[in-house]
């Protein structure tokens, strides 16, 4: 996957990307992230990119130009078949982003993002450029670097190859549209807090029902708007059932 982050700050997006199992996809090739600093595009003398807001108010805007100059100059390799390729911005005004979201995104071989800065960017930006604006969660950051780096890691975990497959993501939370179960590792008895004992029996049948039955217990526990969407057998059913009698 080749993509392109357009902003102001490089190296807020980079820095976590540039670690662990990312710089080791961009290593394999398996994905290519340029960076390229809008206040490069900027025509005027003194390479400004922000402005105050017309009508009024706090905070500086992003102006369009160097943004506009900055997308021209990014798209003119991807664009040689002229797709239509995904543009995204973000802002607490989008789409909350998901695990749905971020393996619709990994599916594209080329992706754009936009970073605002300071108050954002100017409205014709988006309407113009921008296919899908997306937020992180309900909170407001001082930039979109950082959740750009957030929706590239949970793209690119995505894509066949990053992930070895003892790291793979096929029974993870969300993937099944449940939170996952606990987790544990050696040793087996840490200062006297033993692992649940069916983990160690080496029945897989009962491990697998252990697993399921705590991945149904900390979802209605904790996020029960997940079950509506979730796949469910008679048997998660039934378990759920108890769930809801003993609460
Ligand atoms: C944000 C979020 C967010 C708003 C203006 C960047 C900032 C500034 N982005 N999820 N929450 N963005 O707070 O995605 O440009």
């Amino acid at each position: 996957m080749r993509i392109k982050v357009l902003t102001l700050f490089p190296e807020i997006v980079k820095g976590p990307l540039d670690v662990s199992i990312i710089k080791n996809a961009q290593e394999k090739g398996l994905i290519d992230i340029e960076y390229i600093n809008i206040r490069d595009f900027s025509d005027s003398k003194h390479k400004k990119v922000d402005d105050y807001p017309y009508g009024g108010g706090a905070g500086m805007i992003m102006t369009p130009q160097p943004i506009f100059d900055c997308y021209q100059a990014a798209i003119k390799d991807v664009m040689a078949n002229n797709e239509d390729i995904r543009t995204i911005y973000c802002s607490p005004k989008g789409k909350v982003f998901n695990q749905e979201l971020a393996l619709n995104l990994a599916k594209e071989d080329s992706l754009i993002f936009i970073c605002g800065h300071y108050e954002g960017i100017d409205q014709r930006v988006i309407d113009s450029l921008v296919t899908d604006e997306i937020s992180i969660g309900d909170y407001v950051l001082t930039g979109g670097e950082l959740p750009v780096a957030v929706i590239i890691d949970a793209v690119a975990r995505l894509i066949p190859g990053v992930l070895g497959q003892e790291e793979s993501f096929q029974e993870e939370s969300f993937y099944s549209g449940l939170l996952e179960y606990p987790h544990y590792t050696r040793p087996y008895d840490f200062r006297g807090l033993e692992v649940p004992s069916v983990l160690s029996s080496g029945n897989h049948k009962e491990i697998e029902k252990w697993r399921r039955k705590k991945s149904l217990e900390i979802t209605f526990e904790r996020r029960p708007d997940l079950l509506e969407n979730a796949s469910l057998s008679d048997e998660d059913k039934k378990t759920l059932d108890f769930l809801k009698k003993h609460s």
